[in-house]
């Protein structure tokens, strides 16, 4: 660990050597956590979301809380200034854009990955005192289509469902969701449950085979935005064949009859399953009285997003299975605040507590409440538009906190033009070098996870605390106290003082005390004096309290809606279909999860799913490199020939940035297209045209120090011995050690060289005072090198010789590319032990310990024993 050791040394003994409940900083399950400030890292037993459980993420927690990277001052201009200079120019920056150009000239770009009080803080100073709503939120990338969704069916924002609903229904669809990478834990009390009673049966609708897909009973592979022919095919069917619950109808919905007769109008076949699929899926759906309908950004990111989720609530309100046990459509948050930051009123279009801009009577009340001299009064852009607004010179200054656009916003390129065109733009980032931060004026640091106070709100409506463990690093602060402390120079320092998070949260529950009379969903009074420092994860409104059962939906009638949903046209063009989303191991941009070798280790680049019948179409092998390219952007990433999708249908993740990678940035091809509802971007069906990239060569290299992304193609990662890199170019070199010691950073160093003329390879070795700190191989064909091993060289004195090999000797097995990284079990491992006789997940386990710590990697397991090839980009 960097710096964090010093640091720690001020601490106390007691308090290093003490355990801190805390919760989880990444996906939305919520998982608690034990921390230790020495990197130790524990499920919480007593947490109800995971019972102990962590997954590869969580449980590697300990090895991302180093300092390495960090920002730990505030800059200008790229140069350390202090927090007054640095406040006081925002704040002149900020009110100048407002006196001259009005508040709808300055802009919030915040995040699911807040803490609701730094929530609750931005969006009182947007909305109430700078008097716009021109703040909106990474969510409106990930949960819009949810939001405006329920808001139709529920009249209010409201997910239903709890975690144990899963354990208990008789049938979980999912829709959409690789639930297996993405919420692993919830994915393993799946599992559990469907293992102590097997007739619990799960469906996984989804274009793509994935890890989920496992777990399943019935694999739905739907065209992509098939989902709303097959849910009006669903609804139709449980019409014609009286299923629907009268009663519950007649008494709690409006809106059946239009909404029947559209779904009767449509196609089930042209969802692009059969119609034996289809039976089979409608006849399981109708036969389970306990239905959980699981969804996630297959269903949000579309530009039919709002539609599906429609599609799904109609099957669900019109057959009354909702809100009871093992009962409901339950949309699973993705970001570890997703729901914090909706309760809060984060998006530009929400007012705060799920009260509504548009009504008169709820933007008197919150004024009066916060006492502010405004109050916004109408929506404010959304991400799209609020980035294109600064690409038209319309937003003046920006501030984004905790998210990183420049990677994740659709045109990835564009909106990084359009940030470097804002005349003044504040990043606030627990890092020092991202692709945003890179773009700002400003950079403000950020207490991170560990560091920071506050509160959480999982997918299944339950606040938990955020703990701090460890002492804020260098100058930086928590993100609720950047907002106060800018609010203050800008004048309104009074409304904005609050000594701790406790406070603001105490302010938070009293505005839904304060509004209660308004009978929105969102009761906070189980919390109101509550003792905040001891807080035990708790569900709102009551801890066993259940939504709709008995209708009570927040329409002004008190009804919810069954709506008319129409089906897309279905699309049919030529070229590929690029789809995205995320890999097991890492979290978004990278930023944190990246800096855990054993994280990396997992799939270490950037990668792109292909059908074996359009390889052999465009001529790829096994290895080689596909550039993808529209006219937003390109891409060049690795090749991995598999039949998970359809012919047609490529996959790539969403994680490599501009920081780790050059051609790996995959919304580059993006293009900016919303639903039209909810804004929310379709990030999952993006038109490419894909040819093989006609390298001259490959190379892969490890090192001691870090290395730079550079070149046509390159992609780095870290690696348990330092740093290792996969390159490729259209053109050799003149100088093979050159450009080595170019990418490796070395300067002095002894250098061996080895050429092997027949193959045309070149292999390098640099040494360090006898310490081999770097290792470099190029060939005209991809590389093919035992890399773990060529890693655990690095740091030791293996001579040339052997360094260069390339391989390990009879005495060192080549582990190969890690499957299980917490416990760090090689794929060849692996292998071995499957030919030596391990037949079942947990035969392997016990020859090989893998699966036995977090169980992420048993998907994997499972299908490398059932002989399927195992998505790695590199082995
Ligand atoms: N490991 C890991 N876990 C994470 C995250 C992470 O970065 N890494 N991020 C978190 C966040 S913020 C989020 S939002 C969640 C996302 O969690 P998920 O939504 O589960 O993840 P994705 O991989 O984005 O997409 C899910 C699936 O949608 C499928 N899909 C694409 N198009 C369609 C379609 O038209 N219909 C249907 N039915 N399916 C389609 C894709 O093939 C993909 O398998 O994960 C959270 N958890
Ligand atoms: N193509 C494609 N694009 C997608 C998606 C997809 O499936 N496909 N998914 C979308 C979804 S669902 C999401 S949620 C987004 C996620 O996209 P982003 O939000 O852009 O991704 P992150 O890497 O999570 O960015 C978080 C940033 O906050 C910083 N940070 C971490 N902790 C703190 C803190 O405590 N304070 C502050 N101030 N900063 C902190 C991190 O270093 C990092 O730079 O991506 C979206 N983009
Ligand atoms: S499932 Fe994994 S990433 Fe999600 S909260 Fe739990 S430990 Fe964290
Ligand atoms: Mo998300």
């Amino acid at each position: 660990m960097t710096g964090r050791q010093d640091l720690n040394q001020t601490l106390t003994q007691a308090a290093t050597a003490a355990l801190t409940r805390t919760t989880c900083p990444y996906c939305g399950v919520g998982c608690g956590v034990l921390a230790g400030a020495d990197g130790t890292i524990k499920g919480d037993p007593e947490h109800p979301a995971n019972f102990g459980r962590l997954c590869s993420k969580g449980a590697a927690l300990g090895q991302t809380i180093d300092l390495e990277g960090r920002l730990l001052s505030p800059r200008i201009k790229g140069q350390d200034a202090t927090w007054d200079e640095t406040l006081d120019l925002m704040a002149d920056k900020f009110s100048t854009a407002i006196r001259d150009h009005g508040p709808d000239s300055v802009a919030f770009y915040i995040s699911g990955q807040l803490l609701t009080e730094d929530y609750y803080v931005a969006n009182k100073l947007m909305k109430g005192f700078i008097g716009a709503a021109n703040i909106d939120t990474n969510s409106r990338l990930c949960m819009a289509s949810s939001v405006a969704g329920h808001k139709r069916a529920f009249g209010s924002d409201t997910v239903p469902g709890t975690y144990a609903d899963l354990e208990e229904a008789d049938l979980v669809v999912l829709v959409g969701s690789n639930l297996a990478w993405c919420h692993p834990v919830l994915h393993q009390r799946i599992v559990a449950a469907k293992a102590a009673r097997p007739g619990l049966k799960v469906v996984n609708i989804d274009p793509r085979k994935t890890a989920t897909t496992a777990l399943a009973d019935l694999h739905l592979r739907i065209v992509p935005d098939g989902d709303v022919a097959l849910f009006n095919g669903l609804l139709a069917h449980l019409a014609d064949s009286g299923q629907l619950d009268d009663d519950y109808l007649a008494k709690h919905i409006t809106g059946r009859r239009p909404a029947v007769t559209q779904a009767r109008l449509g196609d089930p076949l042209e969802s692009g399953l059969t119609e034996a699929e289809l039976a089979q899926f409608y006849q399981l759906w109708a036969g389970s009285q306990k239905v959980v309908t699981v969804y996630s950004q297959g269903v949000n990111q579309s530009q039919c997003g709002t539609d599906k989720v429609n599609a799904i609530l109609n099957c669900h309100l019109a057959t009354g299975r909702i809100g009871k046990p093992g009962c409901g459509p339950f949309s699973v948050t993705g970001q570890p605040n997703a729901m914090g930051g909706r309760e809060v009123g984060g998006l530009s279009n929400m007012l705060a507590n799920h009260l509504d801009i548009e009504n008169p009577d709820h933007r008197a009340s919150v004024q009066s409440f916060w006492q502010s001299p405004t109050i916004c009064a109408q929506p404010g852009l959304k991400a799209v538009d609020l980035f294109q607004a600064c690409a038209s010179g319309k937003i003046k200054a920006l501030w984004v906190m905790s998210t990183n656009p420049a990677v994740s916003l659709p045109d990835a390129d564009g909106v990084a033009a359009a940030i470097a065109k804002v005349p003044f733009v504040a990043v606030s980032d627990i890092m020092a070098r991202t692709d945003t931060g890179d773009l700002a004026d400003v950079l403000l640091p950020a207490t991170g996870w560990g560091e920071k106070d506050g509160t959480v709100t999982n997918s299944e409506r339950r606040i938990s605390r955020q703990r701090a463990f460890l002492a804020a690093p260098g100058a930086a602060r928590p993100d609720w106290k950047i907002i106060c402390d800018l609010a203050a120079r800008m004048g309104w320092g009074a409304a904005f003082d609050y000594a701790s998070p406790a406070e603001v949260f105490a302010e938070y529950v009293a505005l839904s005390a304060a509004t209660a009379d308004f009978g929105r969903d969102l009761d906070l009074s189980i919390f109101a004096d509550v003792d905040y420092a001891n807080l035990l994860p708790t569900q709102w409104p009551q801890n066993s309290k259940r939504f709709f059962a008995d209708g009570g939906f927040f329409h002004p009638n008190g009804k919810g809606r069954m709506l008319p949903i129409t089906a897309p046209v279905p699309i049919r063009r030529a070229g590929f279909n690029l789809n995205t989303g995320r890999n097991r191991d890492q979290w978004h941009t990278m930023t944190r999860s990246g800096k855990a070798p054993r994280l990396g280790a997992h799939l270490a680049e950037p990668y792109v799913e292909i059908h074996p019948q359009d390889a052999q179409a465009l001529s790829l092998s096994e290895g080689d490199l596909l550039a993808l390219d529209n006219r937003f952007g390109g891409a060049i990433l690795r090749a991995l020939i598999t039949d998970r999708s359809a012919p047609g249908q490529l996959f790539a993740p969403m994680h490599w940035t501009r920081q780790q990678s050059t051609g790996g940035c995959i919304n580059a091809l993006t293009a900016p297209v919303v639903d039209p509802v909810s804004g929310q971007p379709a990030s999952k069906r993006i038109p490419v045209a894909a040819k093989r990239f006609d390298a001259a060569w490959f190379g892969f290299a490890a090192a001691r120090a870090p290395i730079r992304p550079m070149g046509a193609y390159s992609a780095v990662a870290r690696s348990l011995t330092g740093w290792q890199g996969e390159f490729a170019g259209a053109e050799p070199p003149d100088n093979w050690q050159a450009l080595a010691q170019d990418l490796l950073g070395l300067a002095a160093c002894e250098v061996t060289e080895m050429q092997d003329p027949n193959q045309g390879q070149t292999r390098l070795a640099f040494y360090q005072d006898g310490t081999l700190v770097g290792l470099f191989f190029a060939s005209p064909a991809p590389v093919s090198l035992a890399r773990a091993f060529a890693i655990s060289l690095i740091g030791t004195q293996t001579p040339p010789l052997a360094a260069l090999a390339g391989r390990s000797g009879a005495d060192q097995p080549d582990p190969g590319t890690t499957v299980c990284a917490c416990l760090n079990v090689g794929i060849n491992t692996l292998r071995a032990a499957i030919a030596a006789g391990a037949a079942t997940v947990e035969t392997l386990g016990l020859a090989t310990c893998a699966g036995t710590s977090c169980g992420s990697c048993k998907p994997e397991l499972a299908s490398l024993i059932t002989q399927h090839s195992i998505p790695m980009a590199a082995e």
